[in-house]
Order: structure tokens, then sequence, then C-alpha cells
């Protein structure tokens, strides 16, 4: 894989104890992972074995992210099992984007939670916030220990298969907080993720700058600080070869009212 990863340094993440991950483990232990993606018999030990991760900076031109395994694997086969019986996604209209004037199908599924009365406009589709979930708020607090960050919403993506993929965007929206870093948890699947130079795209494009390729990872978080989404379009190409399904929580900060 051709990755560009100009320059990574190591440093610990400071992530949530096993105490306080214990409730939610117990919880998917008990009902004993009914989809059956659990399928090992996980030890009491296992799950309270310290799991310590360091985070990899990620840097180039204009681009700064950090990444690193969040949760380990039989926690992540948890919540994964869980976000599949919480998450309503969304049918109908809401189903479909307008990129220049044209109306498209979304391919994947979509949904939002996050604190009341909140809502997050792209591509001509306003989101309304549906109210947290115990997992997505698991998962967000475990994501605001590991980064000293406040988040207010998320974005479920959920890709059946390598067919559902999402285009070259930027999250550079008025409404999200420039300050606060997209918190970008993956869980199932790994799936590639691409970082292409906004100078470097298309037919007129003025520079050869190489995209960054990473490969995101069950339970992993990926940082994405400013200001990378000035510069930098991502996109989660097709992948044909992926035959199972992946779910990605974008953890945002949105300004109310338009104000911090
Ligand atoms: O699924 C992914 O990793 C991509 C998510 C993404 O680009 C977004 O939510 O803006």
């Amino acid at each position: 894989m051709d990755t560009f990863v100009s320059q990574t340094r190591k440093r610990n993440i400071d992530g949530t104890t096993d105490e306080q991950r214990e409730p939610v483990l117990k919880k998917c232990k008990e009902e004993e992972c009914n989809q059956g993606i659990v399928k090992e018999d996980v030890k009491e030990d296992a799950y309270l074995t310290e799991f310590s991760q360091s985070w990899q900076k990620i840097e180039a031109e204009g681009l700064d992210c950090d990444y690193a395994l969040l949760f380990p694997k039989e926690e992540a086969d948890c919540l994964y099992t869980q976000l599949e019986e919480e998450v309503v996604y969304l049918t109908g209209d809401k189903t479909k984007i307008q990129v220049f004037g044209k109306v498209y199908n979304v391919p994947r599924k979509q949904a939002s939670c996050g604190d009341a009365g909140l809502t997050y406009t792209y591509s001509g589709v306003s989101l309304q916030a549906s109210p947290w979930t115990p997992t997505l708020e698991y998962i967000r607090d475990a994501v605001t220990k590991a980064t000293g960050q406040t988040f207010n919403f998320v974005l479920i993506n959920r890709y059946k298969d390598g067919h559902d993929h999402m285009g070259e965007h930027r999250d550079d929206e008025r409404e999200l907080d420039p300050l606060c870093p997209i918190a970008s948890v993956s869980l199932g699947a790994v799936r590639d993720f691409v970082f292409r130079h906004r100078e470097s795209r298309g037919k007129q494009r003025r520079r050869q700058i190489n995209p960054v390729k990473l490969e995101l990872a069950h339970g992993s978080l990926l940082l994405i600080n400013s200001p990378t989404n000035t510069h930098w379009y991502h996109s989660l190409p097709a992948r044909k070869r992926v035959l199972t399904p992946r779910i990605n929580l974008t953890f945002r900060r949105i300004l109310q009212h338009g104000k911090k």
C-alpha cells in the first residue's frame, strides 16, 4: 500500500480504565453477543487486562491527524453488536444527497444522534440529531477521555460491504467548531481511507502532492485535526473484496446558533 505518511511519532493514549468499561462489556457478555459476532469464549481476565496503546501522528502539508486503537478486539466486537441493535438508520428522502444540483442515493446507511435540538446540514440534507443511545454515549465518553475534547453530535455511517462507500469531501461546514477535531471511530471491516490535497485533485490540478492513505482498523480512533479539512478532501473508496460490514462514527462539535 503506497501510504504516504510524512512523519510519525508515538505518545501515550489517555483512555478509559478497564473498570469504567466493565459495565458495557458485562452487558454484552450477558447477552452473549447474541448476533454471534463474538464467537470465542473470552475470559474475564482478558477484559480486565490493561489495554494500552499509543497514538500515531500522521502529518503532511496542512494535514494533521492522530490515530490509535481505542478499543481492544473483544470490546470493539461488543460495541459493534450493540450498535447493530440500537441504531435506527434514516429512510426515505434522507437517504438522498444533492451534489451540484443532482440528486443521488447515499451509497451506505446513515443516522445521526446528539444533544437535543442539534441539526447538521451537508450536501443539501439536514440531519436532526436523535437522542444518544447508551452505546453511543459510552463510545463518546471514551473518546472524550482519550482526547480531552467534548462532542455534541455523531454521524453514523454503516457500510454493508465494500460496495458501500463515501465519496471525496471535506467536513468544512460552518456549523462545525473549527477548534474541535473530528473523531472517527471505526468498528467492523477494515477499510482504506484516503486523503487528497485540494490542489492535486481532478483535471485542474495545480500541484503533485501524494495522497495520504490509511487503513482504519476495528476499534480504531482517527482524529482529524485543524486545518486538515481546509486543505485535504477525504474519502472511503469502494473495495469489492470487502465482504463484511463496517460502522463508522464521526463525533463532532456543532456550534449552537452559529456561536461557540
Ligand atoms: O466511514 C468513514 O470512515 C468516513 C466517514 C466520513 O468521511 C465522514 O463522516 O465525513
